[in-house]
C-alpha cells in the first residue's frame, strides 16, 4: 500500500487525502466525526483487516469496543453487522 491514500466520505461530499502516519492523529484530534470511516481497528488504514474485524464482531466471534463500532459502522446504525462489512468491501473495491 502506498504511503498516502484517499478516503472519500460521500455524505460529506469531500475527499480528504492525508499521509498514513497522521491518520490516527487526524481522526482523534481534529476530525472526530470518523474521518477514517471503516477503519474499525483504528490503525489509520482502511483495508481488509477492518472488514474481517467487522465480520468477526457481526458473527459474535469477538466483542467490539465503542470505538470500533464508531469507526467501523458504515451505515450508521451504531452496530457492526455484515452490512457494514459489505459496504466496506465495496468501498475497498472502488477506490
Ligand atoms: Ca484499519
Ligand atoms: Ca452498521
Amino acid at each position: 500500500m502506498s504511503l498516502s491514500f484517499v478516503v472519500g466520505i460521500r455524505s460529506a461530499g469531500d475527499v480528504n487525502p492525508f499521509p498514513q502516519g497522521q491518520a490516527a492523529l487526524l481522526q482523534e484530534e481534529t476530525l472526530p466525526e470518523s474521518n477514517v470511516r471503516g477503519d474499525a481497528d483504528g490503525n489509520g488504514k482502511v483495508d481488509i483487516d477492518d472488514t474481517i474485524l467487522i465480520l468477526e464482531v457481526s458473527q459474535g466471534y469477538r466483542r467490539s469496543s465503542p470505538e470500533e463500532i464508531r469507526r467501523g459502522d458504515m451505515n450508521g446504525d451504531f452496530r457492526l453487522t455484515e452490512k457494514d462489512a459489505l459496504q466496506l468491501l465495496r468501498f475497498l473495491a472502488l477506490r
